[in-house]
């Protein structure tokens, strides 16, 4: 009887351990939208760069399909017509160079023509050049640096206080109600629609990876390396996207906001950032001069 109970008891703990390890495995799965919306096939994207991933992918996809069809019907064209009961009668052939070079040749084409547009692509996403924008993305744990190089902007993008709350154990706030759950930060990256933004990707300490599905990129942010990426959206919106590497506690609550604009609403943005930030500037560089004076009044005593 003691042995049924704690039998009963052991799977108890068993299916309890089992829920924990569903609702991690689910926990760490990407809320993307098109995750949220259950869709089977990745999405087009808003970038030149996603819509030809899309475009190189469906192509594949579409070659994969026309082997398989080929092979599994020649497959079961064969086991029906040559059946035994049929009286087929066995081959009796052990070599045939012509079947040979039919089936090198083949299957050689068919790669040849998938690396063609496949080159091309990998060729295109690497190509940074005739950037009109340099934004240096730093991950930290657990939020993001944007610096527009030679802009004099720089700020931190945090998880949003709301969201934040909301995620507490015992909150009282029911994640269902936040719109975007998890998915909002304070300060959004702001880039202009329709220029190539150059991304230069860093980090301070651990493995980090700026991820926003919609545009098709993701890499990796590596401490004492720069990875470099670009992208052109050609849709003003608001496009979200999350760290996409294991970084640490709280890897999943350090997501990524990308507004486009307009360029004019974007150029007004740029401006009352380096407004906003200028008296920091003045004060810095006014800091250095001291500093400088001071080190020139040292070295002449
Ligand atoms: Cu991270």
């Amino acid at each position: 009887m003691e042995r049924e109970e704690d039998q009963v008891g052991a799977m108890a703990q068993m299916s309890k351990s089992l829920k924990y390890v569903a609702g991690a495995i689910a926990a760490s799965l990407p809320a993307s939208a098109a995750f949220a919306a259950w869709e089977l096939n990745m999405t087009v994207g808003v970038t030149e760069l996603s819509r030809d991933i899309h475009g190189l992918h469906m192509l594949i996809f579409w070659i994969c399909v026309l082997i398989a069809v080929a092979v599994f019907g020649m497959m079961i064209y064969s086991l029906v017509k040559f059946r035994h009961s049929r009286g087929a009668v066995a081959a009796t052939f052990d070599h045939s160079t012509k079947a040979e070079i039919i089936w090198t040749i083949i299957p050689c084409a068919i790669l040849v023509g998938m690396a063609i547009p496949a080159a091309e692509t990998l060729i295109k996403i690497e190509d940074t050049r005739d950037s009109q924008l340099s934004i240096k993305v730093t991950g930290y744990q657990w939020k993001w640096q944007y610096e527009y190089l030679d802009k004099n902007v720089r700020f931190f993008s945090t998880l949003n206080r709301e969201h934040d709350r909301a995620r507490q154990l015992k909150s009282g706030v029911d994640p269902f109600s936040v719109p975007n759950y998890l998915l909002e930060v304070d300060r959004p990256l702001v880039v202009p629609v329709g220029a190539k933004v150059r991304v230069l990707l860093t980090s301070s300490d651990v493995i980090h990876a700026w991820w926003v599905p919609a545009f098709g990129m993701k890499k990796d942010a590596i401490p004492g390396f720069v990875n470099e990426m670009w992208f052109r959206a050609d849709k003003p919106g608001t496009y979200r996207g999350q760290c996409a590497e294991l970084c640490g506690r709280d890897h999943g609550f350090m997501p990524v906001v990308v507004e486009v604009k307009p360029q004019a609403e974007f150029d007004a943005w740029l401006q009352e950032q380096q407004q906003a930030g200028a008296p920091a500037a003045a004060s810095a560089a006014a800091a250095v001069t001291v500093e400088s004076a001071a080190a020139t009044v040292a070295k002449a005593e």
